[in-house]
């Protein structure tokens, strides 16, 4: 940085008050005085980006701002940087590795604490240096293999034991990728919201409750059975995590309205993307039968009618089969209506829903027998009375299985991670399998299945490198010697 009229280069990473003179015109005339400024001088390589940067902090206007940009745009050599251009400038320079650079995104993104401490952990590299560590393991485990096929004919000995070596250390680390794999998808769901699906039968009052979370009234609410037809989403924060909510249409056996039936195909689809499915019955009638709480079951008559055609397909999502079931998801029992039950004549005054179970009171209570009793929720949207708690038990639920505040973060955060991880894991285990068949053992397919292992996590954090790997090589074998 040149030093200005207003004197010197300022110091590294501090910030001074400068005049913004606008630069000379063609004919060599003094440009005019465009604003006080702070500013700031990062001399490569300590500057976001690895390069040499200043920062001015101007006054916000729109003039100011204009009149700044009109005049570094005449400087040769400046142009305006693309969307996401110094970040992709930072890894081209290895100021960051890919995993940071998601993180970065999603902390630019993030809506709720947990989507906050997530992105905040990766963009400080911890993705990175965990994969970085397997990575490092393997091509250590790989060097071995591969000193093995060169110079292992002379030392039976030798050969066995390295290669046993090896296949201790892939076999942990498979064990360590496959545990991540068999997360429960936590850090996507953290990512990108857990998906709250709302089912039951036709006027239980979904649309109510939907209306009574979202404190708007988004759904259509309506004494017709049959009213919703379309998904309706909301987004809600619950224990500090974004929530997908959604609405759907009330699932019966049989109904002649095509509207309808393709209406229950959406909630099928949408119950089979719930991580949790809210069962909402009135409270008068709680569910009795198992295929009371089975969106297939309950919705196969209407998709019969419907004709499982390629609509069908359509509406369940890609890949869906018709007959099958979130198993994973959660299934939690909203009883609504409560109001009705403090009607005289219905049941005999039942206490507050909040109490533990299995008072004398609550024993005036219908539940349904088909889930445990801490699952199941009396409320009324009409009353509001019962929400609060429901509200707080579903946070908590969702807190405690998705939240990380108590264990180890979630090392996958993108279907892009789980992709590559699945691919390493696999490569793993071809290799233990060649490396399994004992002195006849094709060392060099093993070697390649722990090249390809490596270069799997490499891809994830957008480091491969056969430099690095012709490095261990040599530091843990002397060659030629
Ligand atoms: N008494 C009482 N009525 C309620 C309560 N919640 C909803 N309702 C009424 O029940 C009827 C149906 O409510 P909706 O929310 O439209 O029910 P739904 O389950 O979405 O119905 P569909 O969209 O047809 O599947 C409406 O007349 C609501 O006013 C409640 O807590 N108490
Ligand atoms: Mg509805």
């Amino acid at each position: 940085m040149a030093p200005g009229r207003n004197g010197e280069t300022p110091e590294p990473r501090k910030a001074v008050l400068r005049k913004l003179w606008a630069p000379e015109d063609d004919e060599g005339k003094r440009g005019g005085l465009i604003d006080e400024v702070l500013a700031l001088w990062f001399p490569a390589p300590n500057s976001f980006t690895g390069e040499d940067t200043v920062e001015l902090h101007t006054h916000g206007s729109r003039a100011v701002v204009a009149a700044t940009l009109e005049a570094l745009g005449r400087l040769e050599g400046l142009r305006m940087a693309e969307p996401g251009e110094f970040t992709r400038q930072a890894f081209a320079n290895g100021r960051m590795e890919l995993t940071q650079v998601e993180g970065l995104a999603d902390l630019i993104n993030a809506d709720t604490e947990e989507q906050r401490k997530q992105a905040l952990r990766n963009m400080g590299g911890a993705q990175r240096s965990k994969l970085e560590g397997w990575r490092q393991e393997l091509l250590s485990a790989l060097a071995h293999t591969e000193a093995l096929i060169d110079f292992g004919e002379d030392a039976d000995d030798v050969t066995a034991d390295a290669l046993r070596g090896a296949v201790t250390k892939v076999r942990v680390l498979r064990r360590e990728v496959e545990n991540q794999l068999s997360d429960g998808g936590r850090g996507e769901v953290v990512r990108e919201g857990v998906r709250v699906a709302i089912l039951g039968p036709p006027n239980a009052g979904k649309s109510s409750l939907l209306n009574m979370l979202a404190q708007r009234p988004a759904a259509i609410v309506s004494p017709i059975a049959g009213t919703t037809r379309d998904v309706v989403q909301v987004t809600l924060q619950l224990g500090g995590l974004p929530v997908l909510l959604s609405d759907t249409a009330g699932l019966r056996e049989s109904t002649d309205d095509p509207i309808e039936q393709q209406g229950i195909l959406r909630t099928l689809g949408e119950a089979r993307r719930a991580q949790v499915q809210l069962w909402v019955y009135d409270a008068t009638d709680p569910p009795t039968r198992a295929a009371q709480l089975d969106t297939v079951a309950l919705g196969a008559g209407a998709a019969r009618s419907a004709g499982v055609d390629g609509a069908a397909d359509e509406a369940l999502g890609e890949g869906a089969v018709l007959g099958e079931d979130a198993s994973s998801a959660v299934q939690l029992l909203v009883l609504n209506k409560l109001d009705l039950l403090h009607s005289p004549g219905l049941l005999h005054s039942p206490a507050e829903p909040t109490g533990t179970s299995g008072s004398a009171e609550m024993g005036a209570f219908p539940w349904s027998p088909l889930l445990a009793r801490e699952r199941q929720y009396h409320l009324s949207c009409t009353t509001g009375e019962g929400v609060q708690p429901f509200l707080d038990a579903l946070s908590q639920m969702i807190a405690s299985k998705y939240g990380a505040s108590d264990r180890e973060a979630a090392l996958i955060t993108r279907a892009r991670h789980r992709e590559h991880l699945r691919r390493c894991a696999d490569a793993l285990e071809a290799f233990e399998q060649y490396a399994g068949l004992g002195d006849s053992a094709p060392l060099d397919l093993a070697a390649e299945e722990i090249r390809i292992a490596a270069n799997e996590l490499g891809k994830i954090t957008g480091r491969i490198d056969v430099e690095e790997l012709l490095d261990v090589i040599f530091r843990d074998f002397c060659i030629g010697k």
